[in-house]
């Protein structure tokens, strides 16, 4: 069986519960598990209230930092003994000059600490099976294989038991490409010949083992990439396993919807909240583990807006490091999470313990809630410094700033609560506000509509908000940039017919002039195709724009095409409606709408 390891095709997804796919037999979906039990772990709630996590991937491919003989290779860098098709002979002696002596543990679970971490999981064995910890099973490990000789992942431990931040592995229980029964290498041995059960028993098991007994309680087990073994033989590798520490948690990509909470990849932060425990991971630059040439950072502005988007929609954010070869974590790494830490010194009450906002996203940004508290994360500033909380149910006592603990003068009209701003730095990454209330306010609702508004640059429309007619359907579109390197896009997709469409709901507060746009992708065949969109009882005549076909292995443009300038001369609720003019070929796959006020 050929499996197209990196060849995720359109993954359709069911929000607000599991995304699971149809594709082909044993794909990517399986292997990128993101289903949960669904049952509660006894041991989840520091999960839960933890928010933020590091992740760390660290091995002897840091040692390459995307080079091999000679070449650079771009992308997931823990991926090169793959991407290279370097052999196990020689890819063991890579071991042999990798010695980390700038590794500090103190170091890594302070930063960590300072960055306002709850939670580190760092990769024991990744693909390449290669033990980052000192193991009995294998002598391919840094204790027996490096000039080293030392287990790192002891002084880790203990540094973070310290530090009160919670410890976890990250172990590739299936993918072994340095074993003859391990998952997935196939330049060296061939597929037929495999035992992946006698790999289970010989190597992974018994090295989960280990990592289950020598290093105190772990908060995580992170699997991941599961394949190779039935529903069963999971239950019970995942028994067996668990009997050691009941209290650790499981990802789920311990595979067949095992996993005790769920996770989201790269780039994938889902549109709506939530509800149940998950995590969405990031890599910091392009890569999970170290490459040299990779310096595209997430600056702390974009790392604190993450955090804040992911808790909106109710999850975890693990944001990944690569230390290099010698065992320094990247400079603006550091940097960029002490930063975030600073923000969090005094926000923190807003995102810990916190669960997703009741209030939908606004152009001015996201919420999260408390018991009895919403936190208003202001990102953009409206010009009047008037700020609408549209269609409130609960009853408001007090509106103050979180960092100065300011009180806000406020009015409620209707369910509307409008809040005066203080002056604040616009240019600030993310600024809190408590909103204080009683009496019971309505669960998320996906069908209110959208704010649009004079007061910023722009107000976006996400597909996801979309009501479809006909056939049209919302799929989160998966490619990558890089090798590996994933995004994941929501689009409405299928509009073929004159009975398909996509309508969105908006309200727009003040009225006036706005320029609509329509971001799009628009494969070749879909091209110069016409299409019409309603709004405000006018009909907007297009012809498609064509950027490129959907090709998982490359990234998809899209383009903002501007359709029609309009003016609303009342404020109040709209749609707006968008369809194809001919039947036959998809229209485009639209990303979003984009309303511009003109000033
Ligand atoms: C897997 C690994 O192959 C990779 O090396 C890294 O460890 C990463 C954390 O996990 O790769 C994936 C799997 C799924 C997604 C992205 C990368 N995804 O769902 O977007």
């Amino acid at each position: 069986m050929k499996l197209n390891y990196l060849r995720k095709t359109i993954l359709s997804i069911t929000l607000a519960s599991s995304a699971v796919a149809t594709v082909h037999a044993q794909t990517m979906d399986e292997m990128w598990d993101n289903r949960s039990s669904g049952k509660a772990h006894a041991n989840i709630q520091w999960f839960k209230d933890a928010k933020f996590g590091m992740f760390i991937h660290w091995g002897l491919y840091a040692k390459l930092a995307g080079e091999w003989k000679g070449k650079r290779y771009y992308g997931s860098g823990e991926w090169i003994m793959n991407q290279a098709r370097i052999p196990v002979a020689e890819y063991k002696q890579v071991a042999q000059t990798f010695n980390p002596v700038k590794f500090n543990a103190e170091d890594w679970a302070q930063l960590a600490k300072d960055a306002g971490i709850k939670y580190m999981v760092i990769t024991a064995k990744h693909h390449d099976g290669f033990a980052m910890y000192d193991s009995k099973v294998s002598d391919f490990d840094i204790v027996d294989a490096t000039p080293y000789k030392k287990d790192p992942m002891k002084a880790l431990a203990a540094a973070n038991a310290k530090r009160g931040v919670h410890f976890g592995f990250y172990y590739s229980q299936f993918q072994d490409w340095y074993e003859p029964n391990g998952g997935r290498n196939t330049w060296d041995f061939e597929e037929s010949k495999k035992d992946y059960q006698k790999y289970y028993r010989e190597k992974a098991i018994p090295q989960l083992k280990e990592l289950l007994t020598n290093y105190g309680p772990l908060g995580i087990v992170w699997f991941d990439t599961p394949g190779g073994m039935t529903r069963d033989q999971t239950q019970a590798f995942v028994d067996e396993l668990r009997v050691l520490q009941p209290q650790s948690l499981f990802s789920s990509r311990v595979g067949q919807g095992l996993g005790d909470y769920k996770d989201f990849g790269d780039s994938e932060v889902p549109a709506t909240p939530i509800k149940g425990p998950w995590e969405s991971i990031y890599t910091h630059n392009d890569s999970w583990g170290y490459i040299k040439h990779d310096m595209n950072f997430k600056t702390p502005e974009e790392i604190i807006r993450l955090l804040a988007n992911v808790a909106s929609k109710g999850g975890n954010l693990m944001l990944n490091v690569g230390p290099d070869g010698e065992g320094n974590i990247p400079e603006y790494s550091a940097k960029f999470l002490r930063e975030t830490g600073k923000w969090l010194d005094k926000n923190g009450e807003s995102i810990y313990s916190s669960t997703y906002g009741l209030i939908p996203a606004q152009p001015w940004g996201v919420s999260t809630s408390k018991p009895g508290k919403q936190y208003l994360h202001v990102l953009y500033r409206p010009e009047n410094g008037k700020l609408l909380v549209p269609g409130f149910k609960g009853k408001v006592s007090k509106v103050y700033t979180l960092a100065e603990q300011r009180n806000l003068v406020w009015k409620k009209t209707g369910d509307d609560v409008w809040i005066d701003l203080p002056e604040f730095d616009k240019d600030a990454a993310n600024t809190v506000f408590v909103m204080e209330y009683s009496g019971k306010v309505p669960d998320y609702d996906l069908s209110v509509p959208l704010t649009v508004s004079n007061q910023f640059k722009e107000n976006q429309l996400e597909a996801t908000f979309a009501k479809l007619k006909g056939n049209a359907k919302i799929k989160s579109l998966t490619y990558s940039h890089y090798y590996g390197d994933w995004k994941h896009t929501i689009c409405v997709t299928d509009m073929k017919e004159l009975t398909d469409g996509a309508e969105f709901s908006i309200r727009v507060t003040e009225p006036g002039d706005y320029k609509i746009s329509l971001e799009y992708s628009c494969s070749p065949e879909s091209a110069k195709q016409e299409g019409s969109m309603n709004v405000n009882n006018q009909e907007f005549l297009f012809r498609t724009l064509r950027t490129s076909a959907f090709d998982n292995k490359a990234p998809l443009p899209f383009i903002k095409h501007t359709i029609a300038t309009t003016t609303f001369t009342k404020a109040g609720v709209y749609q707006i409606n968008i369809k194809p003019l001919q039947n036959g070929v998809e229209l485009f796959k639209l990303k979003s709408v984009h309303l511009a006020p003109v000033k």
